[in-house]
């Protein structure tokens, strides 16, 4: 359950005359109403379809909002992001166009372990402070539910600090937050090098300690050559897994690790990137009905030229998502629109995929698939209100934002 200090809506609202895009997995494709109406109660929807079919029983004494025929979608979740983080690292962008790679600014101890040193420096509130910026880029697009990863702090209190930190983004905003702990991200300055004894703290000692202090809502890990091993990371799910925390799985993003076969075997909620893949990989994902999430804003920074296997996976029948892995290093990217016209542009995603990639999939890697992702009955009234002729509009465009209005839990 996500965690957040603000309140739904209290009384019924019901949004009438509008073309609904429920994304609801009853009806193909958007799952799309033509004149359509959506009512909710005390902020969870009562009602989604046909505004003929309205009961009249709800319409009484309801706040209605006449939406003037404009298509309405659910609120957009955006399920993979670090969203916070401090500082940037626009200087290793400048060594990059320079010609090194990823890998080099990393190994030359640069990349992440420059993000940790500043995490560690900043407090709990400036943590928040910076963040704020990049969550209302998001909120401005229409999104409603953000996962948020630590993995910059990489001890014990500074991960529990970044952590906190996310939870806080739900306090201070209408719009909820899941975290994932991602202890396992690199190896921080002090390990030296060993990263088995490094992994072990992670397991041994972090987790346990952020999972008694309820911050974590998945746990996650970097399987690559230049972060962890299949081993390390089974390290971590195996104690993710005794300590009752589903696990999701950065994987196969600059080679084949057989990361996503890893993460099915543990019936991760998700496997990310995924460029590498294979069809091994993508036939466990579909069989143990973890979610893909593909990022193209990571693919797109660092160029690299390898691309997610989409047609793979749709042969194999692994539900997709896409997010913007928003993070300082390799995906600084806080516009979610944008990210869908890069998955459709340069990964031919088509428009449904991309949409119920930001929606409905993004809710099943979340495993929040019961509260919100499509406008059926049950679920949170998180809408999203478009100035928009027809729902290709929100992939189609590149640094537009058609959003007339945003609603979280009914407000
Ligand atoms: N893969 C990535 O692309 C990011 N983390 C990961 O596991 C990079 C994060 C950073 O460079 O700060
Ligand atoms: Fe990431």
């Amino acid at each position: 359950m996500a965690v957040t200090g603000r309140r739904a809506a209290v009384g019924t609202r019901i949004w009438r005359n509008a073309q609904l895009a429920t994304m609801s997995p009853a009806l193909p494709g958007l799952g799309i109403v033509e004149h359509g109406a959506i009512a909710a109660v005390d902020g969870k929807i009562a009602f989604t379809g046909p505004e003929a079919d309205l009961p009249a029983g709800l319409a009484a004494n309801a706040d209605m909002v006449d939406c003037g025929e404009r298509w309405i979608t659910p609120g957009l979740i955006d399920c993979h992001t670090h969203l916070v983080h401090a500082g940037n690292r626009a200087g290793e962008f400048e060594m990059r166009l320079a010609g090194a790679t990823y890998e080099e600014v990393a190994k030359a101890g640069g990349g992440i372990v420059s993000s940790v040193r500043a995490l560690r420096a900043a407090n709990e509130d400036e943590l928040v402070r910076q963040t704020l910026p990049r969550l209302d880029a998001l909120i401005a697009e229409g999104v409603t539910t953000v996962e948020v990863k630590s993995g910059y702090g990489l001890d014990a209190d500074n991960e529990a600090k970044s952590l906190r930190a996310a939870r806080r983004l739900g306090q201070e905003r209408a719009v909820s937050v899941r975290t994932s702990f991602l202890g396992a991200h690199a190896l921080p300055p002090e390990a030296a090098g060993d990263k088995d004894a490094y992994v072990a703290k992670v397991a041994d000692d972090m987790l346990p300690a952020i999972a008694a202090q309820g911050l974590a809502d998945a746990v996650d890990g970097f399987c690559e050559g230049l972060a962890f091993s299949p081993e390390q990371i089974s390290r971590v799910f195996d104690k993710a897994k005794a300590l009752g925390l589903p696990v999701k799985l950065h994987a196969d993003q600059l080679s084949n690790l057989g990361g996503a076969a890893l993460a099915a075997r543990y019936g991760a909620l998700s496997a990310d990137h995924l460029e590498y893949t294979d069809e091994h990989g993508a036939a466990a994902m579909a069989k143990a009905g973890t979610v893909a999430v593909i990022l193209p804003g990571a693919y797109y920074f660092i160029r690299e030229t390898k691309k997610p296997p989409i047609q793979l996976f749709r042969d194999a029948g692994v539900t997709m998502a896409v997010a913007t892995d928003c993070n300082p290093g390799t995906s600084p990217l806080t516009s979610l629109l944008l990210t869908m016209n890069m998955a459709a542009t340069l990964f031919s995603m088509t428009v449904e995929e991309c949409l119920l990639g930001v929606t409905r999939n993004a809710a099943a890697a979340l495993d929040i698939a019961g509260e919100t992702g499509t406008l059926e009955a049950g679920k949170w009234a998180d809408l999203a209100i478009w100035d928009i002729e027809r729902p290709a509009e929100l992939v189609y465009r590149m640094g537009f934002n058609p959003l007339h209005q945003r609603v979280w839990r009914g407000q």
